[in-house]
């Protein structure tokens, strides 16, 4: 299995839920510099509208990768480069942690395993969707994220850690903590990356910034710079 993401610095997360702003197309968004389009979303998502966000954004030249809400949205398709399977670390739910991978793995028997990696999310922001889907408890200090990720690490063998905020900033000295306590895995952060200076705050102890509703809410432009800030950080 080949880890391109060790190489990455920032991903831009598109949710086929949401509209892009006016005469912004995904082509514009492929063309952004950013290493990679995710596509995904928690509220929404169903395979129709994955499926016209992977059609526009296959005939460009970025990797592709789709990150299922659930299992009955994952489409095969060989443009994709993967398969993001996120696993909730603090989920209240253990739907969230290894029961929805169970069904999947259960209706669908093998999987496309060289395409197929999870990534160890840790959700913080309260306020989020994803946080009140998988019941989540945000309630945690640097220390505990920190612990969480050597055990996604460590005890579970994860290549990829994520450090959800969606929807807000996060607190730095967690993610700072979270990219002392990984060692081998990559550190995925992700929320409220809206310019130049969150992009770069973030991106110096996150190994890779994940930037979502800012392409949505503002564009082109804006994204652009959030990938200038990630490869000077
Ligand atoms: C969401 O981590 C991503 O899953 C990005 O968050 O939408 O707040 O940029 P934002």
């Amino acid at each position: 299995m080949t880890t391109p993401w060790e190489d990455w610095n920032h991903i831009l997360k598109i949710d086929p839920d949401k509209e892009l702003p006016e005469g912004v197309t995904y082509g514009d968004l492929c063309a952004t510099g950013t290493d990679a389009i995710e596509v995904g979303g928690t509220m929404g998502i169903t395979r129709e509208n994955m499926g016209a966000v992977i059609e526009a954004c296959a005939e460009h030249d970025v990797a592709l990768y789709l990150e299922p809400s659930s299992p009955d949205v994952v489409l095969e398709d060989d443009v994709l480069d993967g398969y993001f399977i996120p696993t909730v670390f603090n989920a209240g739910s253990p739907f969230w942690i290894t029961e929805a991978h169970k069904e999947w793995v259960r209706l669908e028997g093998d999987l496309d395993w060289e395409r197929t990696t999870t990534e160890a999310y840790i959700v913080m922001n309260p306020e989020a969707d994803v946080a009140t889907l998988t019941e989540a408890n945000c309630d945690l200090d640097a220390d505990d994220v920190a612990a969480y990720a050597t055990v996604a690490e460590r005890m579970f063998g994860q290549e990829i850690v994520y450090v959800e905020y969606s929807g807000m900033l996060g607190d730095e000295g967690v993610v700072e903590a979270t990219a002392a306590a990984t060692d081998e895995a990559t550190l995925f952060y992700g929320g409220g990356i809206h310019d130049y200076d969150s992009a770069h705050l973030m991106a110096q102890y996150a190994d890779v910034i994940v930037v979502g509703d800012l392409a949505h809410d503002e564009g082109i432009e804006a994204v652009r710079e959030t990938v200038v800030a990630a490869n000077d950080a």
